[in-house]
């Protein structure tokens, strides 16, 4: 019996998964996507080409591979189809690779206009969402009132649609939001037929079986720990549980089923969207972090904000992850800086905590540590014994504070800029 590796972000989301991911593929039979849904941007570069996965898992890259849409994902048939065409196009072919979970939800086109209007209605309160409908899906999910996958094979299908979108525009019209649905629903209807002609499984069989196989799998995960809907800073998280955990309920297998636990962050913090971020910088080194860095969203394009790494948060994470190996991207950004802080604890209340807050709105003031910048250019390393002494510092008391081995060290967004340890 072999187990299931899983792959989580360990901060806000786009730590680089995609990038990572790709790396570990050729390890794996199959990679398994457990939550979340097109709010996901995993970009992916290689061979001078750059690609974007929002519901796809990144295995697709790799020939041979079992790829699968698990239970805990929810699926937009319009981006899916637009996604696996563009993969098509550039001659990567899904059909026969990749299966979806009977019992993943679907999100319909009321579903986006329910987010967009829920946005709306909460002004300056609001998220911050991608607006891709995933919040109003996992309501019904949990209201036992959504649509699955598996329901496009009914003879019902065309009826429950019609109900739940009924029901959804009753609340569309009692908050007031005018929309126009008509050409995104015949958009839908021809998604589906699309989605038809993909393996649509009970894919917690096939896990199991790929399992007892004695075949290794990765869960890939989506968002980062930070967002879980459990553990993130609430209410500014996604809906899904992005945490180690999810992958067991979202794939249907069991706890003891789970092997190592890949925890990859980057080497300073970003977020999109609104919440509390302790570490954010408002001056000039945030922007430079954010210019350097590339820090804008692969879905929506938006700015993400940024600031130094923060070890509390960092902890939390790899406590409620369990995580077994850290993966630290993106440490050629800082390759000028020269001095790099990290937060070891907060300030609250003039009260210093290293426990990551309940209350988010908290006045949250971080104690840094000071580094001295590694002042050289990252990139051209390919050993860790040939890291400048400032750089392996920073690693090392990463790894001193965590308890938690940093294995691969990735210093640029080529394929091949991976130190694996
Ligand atoms: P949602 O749409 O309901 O999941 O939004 C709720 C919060 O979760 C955040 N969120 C994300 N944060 C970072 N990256 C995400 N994916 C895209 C990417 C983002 C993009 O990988 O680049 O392109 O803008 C992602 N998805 C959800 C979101 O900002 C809200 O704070
Ligand atoms: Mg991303």
């Amino acid at each position: 019996m072999n187990k299931v590796d899983v792959i989580l972000g360990l901060q806000w989301g786009d730590e680089g998964k995609g990038k990572v991911v790709d790396v570990l593929t050729p390890r794996y039979q199959a990679v398994a996507r457990f939550q979340g849904g097109p709010n996901a941007g995993h970009t992916l570069e290689f061979n001078g080409e750059k690609y974007v996965l929002r519901s796809i898992p990144s295995g697709i890259f790799q020939g041979g591979k079992t790829n699968i849409i698990g239970n805990g994902v929810v699926l937009d048939p319009i981006l899916f189809r637009e996604e696996a065409t563009a993969l098509a196009k550039s001659g990567h072919d899904l059909k026969g690779r990749l299966q979806i979970s009977k019992k993943a939800h679907l999100i319909l086109p009321t579903h986006r206009m329910l987010d967009a209007a829920q946005e709306a209605a909460k002004g300056s309160a609001r998220i911050g969402t991608t607006g891709k409908g995933i919040g109003p899906t996992y309501t019904d999910k949990v209201s036992r009132t959504g649509m699955r996958v598996g329901d496009v094979l009914g003879p019902e299908f065309r009826a429950v649609y019609d109900r739940v979108k009924a029901r959804h525009e009753a609340t569309l019209r009692s908050l007031g939001y005018v929309y126009d649905i008509a050409e995104l629903e015949r958009q839908w209807f021809d998604a589906v037929e699309y989605l038809k002609e993909f393996r649509l499984i009970d894919s917690e069989y096939e896990i199991n079986r790929l399992l007892a196989e004695g075949q290794p799998v990765l869960a890939e995960g989506a968002q980062g720990t930070l967002l879980d809907i459990d553990f993130g800073s609430y209410p500014f998280v996604t809906s899904s549980n992005t945490v180690c955990a999810g992958a067991c309920t979202g794939l249907g297998i069991a706890p003891s089923r789970i092997g190592e636990v890949f925890g990859i962050f980057k080497a300073y913090c970003t977020r999109v969207g609104a919440g509390p971020f302790p570490t954010e910088l408002f001056d000039e080194t945030g922007a430079r972090l954010r210019d350097l860095g590339h820090e804008y969203g692969a879905v929506t394009g938006r700015e993400r904000r940024c600031g130094w790494l923060d070890m509390v948060a960092l902890k939390y994470a790899i406590m409620i992850d369990g995580v077994t190996q850290l993966i630290m991207m993106k440490s050629d950004v800082m390759n000028d800086f020269d001095t790099i802080r990290v937060a070891t604890a907060y300030e609250i209340g003039g009260e210093r905590t290293d426990r990551f807050p309940y209350a988010v709105d908290a006045p949250i003031v971080p104690v840094y540590k000071e580094f001295k910048g590694w002042k050289c250019d990252l990139r051209k390393f390919r050993r860790y014994e040939d890291f400048p002494a400032e750089f392996k510092a920073y690693v090392e008391f990463i790894e001193w504070e965590t308890g938690v081995p940093v294995r691969i060290i990735s210093v640029g967004p080529d394929r091949d800029e991976t130190i694996v340890r």
